[in-house]
């Protein structure tokens, strides 16, 4: 039986089991639009295709499957790249499907004509286009197997207008196969004897591909073995904060005590990340090329391996296979570092505390105690980039795995539609998305698609008047010289309502736990917008110490 190209492209997806897109209509990809009209599959529409690209990030994130995108050309293809950007900057499976123009218009510069292979490619782990739709299962199935195999990433799949119309006769899509690689029994071997001769071992988990099971095999075998254990930037997920192997967030700002511990360490064992620029205090964690510690790194991808930081003994696995292989190995009777592990733990406990007070009426230190005591312990935190997200990065003690979806990528906006798509995967969860005023105004138009699709998130919009961490940079840098950072904002509690949903402001720090209460109980998509003091900056220091130098 004959089929059109559009067909075959939803045939592909459904074969790979895709249950949902996110997209924004063009006329260059009607005939997808047409073949997933009935198909099953559910089209989640947009207002923008950042937004659009980030929520398929998101589902890619929280699902380790890509998540899917469909936009048109030009425009709606470089609006998306900023979340084809954060997947590929945080390892994240996703296939960008974009409406070219017909294949006889090439190299004209036709209508919205971008070529994408020469445009995205470092964007994106691969960019095809496919020129017969006889091909369409070959392409789509390596799509999937590219995103998902080794260290994943986006892939863009550029679709000829006129090739998604042809009627063809084509083989039937099937599955990819997932690629799996695992690490040997001389490397776990290895693994134990440097562990056996080590006096102060310290694991930093990062990277992507781990699952509830792999997360939860890794606790117990820290716990254990009794190592601590930081987590990388933006991958706090991957380890119970209030596990006694718990040692703190290897992010921006990390903490001082933390730093020192890491780089007094005589064995580090890197797993699943890179120890990119943020996690490593700008490279200056560990020594480049030759760390002063002993180093093991397990990665997915062989060429990272070595990249950077050239390991004792590097592991090309991905995260779930190493973890599996970690249960032959014997954990010493009374490890040495063991009262270290405990003393970091206790270090981080009294660092994760919030601060009582602060400048202005809204504390946030208590406003975050309030939330560590009242949110379900699996609710889904998501954020952009901005100081506010210092708030959750550092106060709220991650317990499970699939509680987080931010961009390590550090791209403002992710926060918003991130949550939409956390709420879309999992409605049964509570999801709250951390945003900045700024950050909440990229890609704040995606409230309207919560809206639409009935989805209760709650945003809790720190609103300090200011592009916070540029004017933080600023006042460091060119003290008292305000220039381009302040910023005049829209009443967000009629924002809220005037998209149908429900919407909260706090002026008094009391005031927020009624807020989120009747936010919660509003069954809407909720706004809590926190007025705060520009001058609380940061949880230790205002903008005039930093202005002064202090
Ligand atoms: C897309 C994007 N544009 C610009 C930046 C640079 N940037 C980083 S943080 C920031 C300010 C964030 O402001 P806001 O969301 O209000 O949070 P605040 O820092 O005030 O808490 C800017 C402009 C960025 N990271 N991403």
């Amino acid at each position: 039986m004959k089929r059109t190209g559009g067909q075959l492209i939803v045939e592909a997806l459904k074969a790979n089991g895709v249950s949902r897109v996110a997209c924004v209509p063009g006329e260059s990809y009607l005939a997808v639009l047409d073949a997933l009209y009935e198909s099953g599959i559910e089209t989640v529409v947009c207002r923008q295709e950042g937004g659009a690209a980030m929520m398929a990030d998101t589902w890619g994130r929280l699902t380790g499957e890509p998540g899917i995108c469909m936009v048109t050309r030009g425009p709606g293809a470089t609006n998306a790249s900023a979340g084809l950007h954060i997947a590929m900057q945080d390892s994240i499976p996703m296939i960008l499907f974009i409406g070219q123009v017909q294949r006889d218009a090439r190299e004209r510069e036709a209508f919205q004509e971008v070529e994408y292979r020469r445009a995205f490619t470092e964007f994106a782990k691969w960019v095809g286009e496919i020129d017969d739709a006889r091909r369409i299962p070959e392409f789509v199935t390596r799509a999937f197997a590219v995103a998902t195999s080794g260290r994943p990433g986006p892939v863009v799949l550029s679709l000829p207008e006129d090739m998604l119309v042809e009627l063809v006769d084509a083989p039937s899509a099937k599955a990819y196969t997932p690629v799996e690689n695992h690490p040997g029994p001389q490397q776990m071997a290895k693994l134990a004897e440097l562990l056996a001769t080590a006096q102060r071992p310290m694991v930093i988990l990062g990277g992507t591909r781990w699952s509830e099971e792999s997360v939860a095999q890794f606790k117990t075998f820290a716990e254990r073995f009794k190592l601590p254990v930081g987590c990388s930037f933006r991958r706090q997920m991957l380890f119970d904060h209030l596990s006694p192997s718990y040692a703190g967030d290897v992010g921006i700002g990390i903490n001082p005590a933390l730093s020192k511990e890491i780089k007094q360490s005589d064995l580090i064992i890197l797993l699943g990340g890179r120890l990119s620029e943020m996690p490593s205090s700008g490279y200056t964690l560990l020594d480049i090329p030759y760390p002063s510690q002993t180093l093991v790194h397990i990665f997915p991808q062989a060429e990272e391996l070595g990249r950077v930081y050239r390991p004792d003994l590097a592991i090309c696995a991905a995260p779930g296979e190493f973890v599996e292989a970690l249960s032959t190995l014997k954990a010493p009777e009374n490890p040495v570092w063991a009262e270290r592990t405990a003393a970091m733990h206790a270090t981080y406990r009294t660092w994760s505390t919030p601060p009582k007070t602060g400048p202005g009426p809204v504390q946030m230190g208590p406003i975050m105690d309030w939330i560590e005591a009242n949110v379900p312990e699996d609710t889904i935190f998501t954020n952009g980039a901005g100081n506010y997200a210092t708030w959750v990065h550092r106060f709220h003690r991650f317990r499970r795995f699939n509680t987080q979806s931010a961009p390590t990528s550090g791209s403002m906006g992710y926060g918003l539609p991130a949550a939409v798509a956390a709420k879309h995967l999992f409605p049964e969860r509570e999801v709250v998305c951390f945003a900045g005023d700024g950050c909440f105004m990229m890609h704040g138009q995606e409230f309207i698609t919560a809206v639409r699709y009935g989805l209760p998130i709650i945003t809790v919009l720190v609103n300090n008047g200011t592009y916070g961490t540029i004017r933080m940079h600023q006042e460091r840098e060119y003290p008292g010289r305000v220039s381009g950072t302040d910023l005049v904002n829209p009443d967000f509690v009629a924002f809220a309502k005037a998209y149908g949903g429900h919407g909260e402001i706090v002026e008094k720090t009391e005031d927020f736990g009624p807020a989120y209460e009747r936010a919660r109980a509003s069954g809407k998509p909720a706004i809590i917008e926190i007025k705060l003091d520009p001058e609380a900056i940061t949880p230790a220091r205002t903008l005039t110490q930093i202005r002064e130098g202090n």
